[in-house]
């Protein structure tokens, strides 16, 4: 009777340590309600700064913001893809739940209105909220009026404003939507979708290489805009495309507006940039900045946002009052449908740092994500080596501001607050990375599930090291951060540890407390 009390007591306080994060309260931190800033990059990876070991691009401002704040080793991305990441980023909910996968440029909003986001969570703490930048989470119920309204999208999802790059900068329609409208739009020039078959006259990669600035692959030969040609066909809405170069300068507007119209009051900026994505088209400002061509120039040149974005906040007096996490989406790719000789000229820079594979990669480059938290005078200066994810901005950022989550929200969000604040070494013990398959680690060790689906063709087709197999993969990454060892056979009891725990996590919300 003793034994088997014993085995549960042991049992449950192994549980509670497996699904929480706190070793002390996040208190300290509680009293006030400081604005909240999160630059989320796009394609950045691990190596791509200096403070992680850039080699090929400076990076002043960033490397700048790392030395006055803390800077992470072992940060995650909930998933190796793009929209996966910003849906777990955003619900505190891990993606599989969802199905979410990269999505095309005409789906559906994807976070159903109703579903408990983390920027309606910051509304209720009287934050006003705003994403600026890629969305790429969907629009609309389907079949989205590009010349209408385009609803539901962030704002009726918890965003007070939101000015979008609606999916990547290689789909269609390459138009900025703000709040429910396309921006510039001509009603007597309608805009025309389609992701099956060329529509309008307008012409594509295929057609007419010779009007490229840079060839694309076949999946990126459709429709030409701004001498780039983009994945899906579009006709119409000349007055409202942009001009790739002068991206940065548009948001950095629309930032600079928010900032200045809600400084008085506590805000939360869902800033996410477009850079490093391909296309990689610099601004003139930045060409030749880097010595591997344009995708270190678009580095250079995310390096000069960031700045401006730090600068702004400090001329208006937020500095010491403003949270600002500095982050990516997903590892680092070379070749990503253009002929921008991203490979050839990478020379001995390392995108994902000592780490394995990149973006699309089940590996440690796929979601080990450089990170910067950045909050002079609260945040003391220094580098973290706690396990933390994404995934867990939601219930931490709620401990800040003193939000209790209800039972049905944030499935998958843990409140890791003092690791995120650096009071705490005590990250996540056990963490899952999405890519096309799951991975889990449990300290040290990780475990990749054999893939259950295949891989789409286009990705077969490249030369990375995704991690997609249909065996069994453990590594110990205290001796092996490279991922090379596969100790499945030898550590069966380990591998079979963290299977278990992956299925549990499978079965539902992991919250500590959480309710459907
Ligand atoms: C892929 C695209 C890739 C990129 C990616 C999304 C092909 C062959 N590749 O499907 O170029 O757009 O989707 O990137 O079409 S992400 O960062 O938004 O996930
Ligand atoms: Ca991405």
């Amino acid at each position: 009777m003793m034994d088997k009390l014993k085995i549960i007591i042991l049992t449950f306080g192994c549980s509670l340590l497996l699904y929480s994060c706190q070793q002390q309260s996040s208190s300290t931190a509680k009293s006030s309600k400081p604005n909240i800033v999160i630059i989320y990059v796009d394609d950045l990876g691990y190596g791509d700064v200096g403070c992680y070991g850039a080699k090929g691009v400076k990076t002043p401002n960033v490397d700048s913001m790392a030395k006055q704040g803390l800077r992470f080793t072992d940060a995650h991305a909930s998933a190796s893809t793009c929209t996966p990441s910003r849906f777990a980023l955003l619900t505190g909910s891990y993606a599989f739940r969802n199905d979410a996968a990269i999505l095309p440029g005409d789906a559906p909003l994807l976070i159903r209105p109703g579903t408990p986001t983390l920027p309606a969570m910051l509304q209720k703490a009287g934050y006003t909220t705003a994403v600026i930048g890629k969305w790429h989470l969907g629009l609309g119920n389907g079949n989205p009026d590009w010349n209408g309204e385009l609803k539901p999208g962030p704002l009726e999802v918890g965003f007070d404003y939101s000015f979008l790059v609606p999916a990547t900068l290689d789909r269609v329609p390459t138009v900025f939507v703000e709040n429910h409208k396309v921006v510039n739009l001509d009603p007597k020039d309608p805009i025309k979708v389609n992701y099956d078959h060329k529509i309008g006259n307008m012409p594509t990669g295929l057609e007419h290489p010779e009007e490229l600035k840079f060839k694309g692959d076949l999946q990126h030969s459709n429709t030409i805009i701004n001498g780039i040609s983009r994945i899906g066909y579009m006709s119409g809405g000349k007055s409202a495309l942009w001009k790739d170069e002068e991206i940065p300068n548009v948001l950095l507007g629309k930032v600079k507006d928010f900032l200045n119209e809600n400084k008085d009051k506590p805000f939360f900026l869902y800033f996410s940039f477009t850079d490093i994505h391909v296309p990689r088209a610099p601004n003139a400002k930045f060409v030749g900045k880097s010595t591997m061509g344009s995708r270190g120039d678009v580095i250079a040149q995310m390096d000069w946002l960031t700045g401006e974005t730090l600068n702004t906040l400090k001329k208006l007096g937020l500095q010491d009052n403003t949270l600002v996490i500095f982050t990516s989406d997903n590892g680092p790719v070379l070749d990503d449908g253009y002929d921008d000789h991203a490979a050839q000229l990478v020379g001995d820079h390392s995108p994902s740092g000592p780490y394995k594979g990149g973006k699309y990669s089940a590996y440690e480059g796929g979601t080990r994500m450089p990170t910067i938290v950045y909050w002079p005078g609260k945040v003391k200066p220094g580098i973290s080596n706690a396990l933390v994810s994404q995934v867990d901005l939601y219930a931490s950022l709620a401990a800040l501001v003193n939000q209790d989550l209800n039972p049905n929200e944030a499935p998958d969000s843990f409140d890791c607050l003092p690791a995120w604040l650096g009071t705490s070494e005590k990250g996540r013990q056990v963490m899952l990375e999405e890519a096309f398959t799951l991975a889990l680690r449990d300290n040290s060790w990780k475990y990749i599930d054999p893939v259950s689906k295949p891989a789409p063709d286009w990705l077969k087709n490249k030369d990375i090291p995704t991690g997609l197999t249909h065996e069994q993969q453990l590594y110990d990454l205290k001796t092996d951060i490279h991922e090379d060892k596969n100790l499945s056979k030898t550590h069966a009891d380990i591998m079979n540890k963290l299977k278990s725990e992956l299925e549990t996590i499978k079965k539902g919300g992991s919250r500590p407390g959480y309710k459907k």
